[in-house]
């Protein structure tokens, strides 16, 4: 069976290379967001987002006219909800944060497609979700639209079937991951897991696996947390071997020479939307059991805070000291700055005012106004490095990786990433 036409609901990050790669394959593709600014871009051929060869493939399925943006659904055989699934920040009880998952944004995508949906309709959540949240989407709809029968009820024989199938891929590679990924789909009856798999093979070089919807969603944040574990070893070991006067960067290499051990690398602390957020969907659903996975989330959120803390205690050695800090985004090689710890470190850095501070980030034009009003100014690598008494490497960026390490030689060094 053939789709002849499939909506997207929220064009960020996955959304719309998902819309993108989907119309490429010569299927009619209605992309819905909230935002007329962002639909505006899609239809005039351009993003409102960085990833590597978007602009070509969206500029392509513009002008072929099978990709097309609007704020209102319109019928389709097939909805994608990729919109955001953040989480509250509250106290708990006890007066510790807590972290709930914010589900607000897809209960108003599936109030928006409610009204437009048929009976035959293919409904997926991409959203990365915390468990229950396929049921609770079904939920939304079936309220909305009682004249339907959804698959809680109905299972295989229901008007509208529902999966989940997280999305995957890697900021920076997305439009490869896209395709070449495996899928894990959970549907909400083995109709729903079937009539997706269908979906995805249009588009997914990778295998399609089934399962049901609350393992789907389990697997998703399982990935992440996993990621999240390993990279908190690998901080609380670069601060265990500061203390022991241990190059870590040494340590990790020598002991994943053990064809056992695969140690992830230390860092300023771990940013972006996903990682740093899904293993509290864990530790919300099992607070009394999900005790490694909240260890790591604490871990990984006050490395920032022991990487200010000796900047802080390097800048004391001067009296009115030049910081140069490479980096600012999340991660290597792109623009992203949101929940970055390296933005988060110059931010507290300038705030404290402890000295003069330069920011290095070849993959923006301009700082963010919060930086430039506490007096940080952004600069080439080149001239950083002549003015600098103390560099701080956030980010492994390529370019800082090109650099000459003689230039590093007469400053105070603190990197982060273990590139100098
Ligand atoms: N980081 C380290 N050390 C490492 C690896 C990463 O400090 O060894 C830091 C990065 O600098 C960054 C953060 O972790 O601040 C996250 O970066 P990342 O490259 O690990 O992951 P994301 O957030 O870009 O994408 C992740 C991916 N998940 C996994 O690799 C398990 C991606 O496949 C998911 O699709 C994505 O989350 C998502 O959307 O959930």
């Amino acid at each position: 069976m053939t789709f002849k036409t499939v909506s997207v609901i929220g064009l960020g990050y996955i959304g719309l290379p998902t819309a993108a790669v989907i119309a490429s394959r010569d299927i009619q593709v209605i992309g819905v967001d909230v935002n007329q600014q962002a639909v505006d871009t899609i239809n005039a051929g351009n993003i409102h987002i960085v990833e590597p060869d978007l602009d070509i493939v969206v500029r392509s399925v513009v002008t072929t006219g099978n990709l097309r943006a609007t704020t209102i659904p319109e019928p389709a055989e097939v909805f994608m909800i990729a919109v955001p699934t953040p989480f509250y920040h509250g106290e708990d009880a006890n007066g510790e944060a807590s972290h709930k998952p914010n589900l607000s944004y897809i209960e108003s995508a599936a109030k928006a497609i409610a009204p437009v949906l048929e009976k035959g309709n293919l409904v997926i959540l991409e959203s990365t979700s915390p468990v229950g949240a396929t049921e609770k989407l079904a939920g939304w709809l079936k309220e909305a639209r009682p004249d339907l029968s959804f698959p809680q009820d109905a299972g295989d024989t229901a008007d509208i079937n529902v999966a989940h199938c997280p999305e995957r891929v890697l900021p920076g590679y997305v439009l490869q991951e896209l395709v070449s990924n495996d899928r894990v789909i959970g549907g909400m009856s083995n109709a729903c897991s079937a009539r997706a798999v269908e979906l995805y093979k249009t588009f997914v070089r990778g295998e399609c696996i089934t399962t049901n919807a609350r393992t789907a969603e389990m697997a998703k944040l399982t990935e992440n947390s996993f990621r999240d574990v390993n990279i908190a070893f690998a901080n609380e070991l670069s601060v265990i071997c500061d203390k022991l006067k241990i190059n870590v960067w040494e340590l990790v290499k020598l002991a994943n020479r053990h064809p056992r051990v695969n140690i992830l690398n230390p860092g300023p602390g771990v940013g972006g939307h996903c990682i740093a957020v899904d293993p509290w969907f864990i530790v919300d659903s099992c607070p009394e059991e999900a005790n490694i996975i909240k260890q790591a989330r604490l871990t990984n959120d006050a490395k920032p805070y022991y990487v200010i803390d000796k900047i802080t205690k390097a800048a004391d050695e001067f009296k009115r000291p030049v910081i140069a800090c490479l980096g600012l985004a999340f991660k290597a090689d792109i623009d992203d700055l949101r929940e970055s710890p390296a933005l988060q470190i110059v931010q507290e850095l300038a705030s404290r005012d402890i000295g003069d501070i330069i920011a290095v980030e070849p993959n923006i034009k301009a700082l963010p106004e919060n930086l430039s009003k506490e007096g940080v100014k952004l600069a080439t690598l080149e001239a950083a490095l002549e003015v600098a008494n103390v560099v701080v490497v956030l980010v492994d960026h390529k370019e800082f990786k090109a650099a000459d390490s003689t230039q590093f030689s007469t400053k105070v060094v603190i990197d982060t990433r273990g590139i100098v």
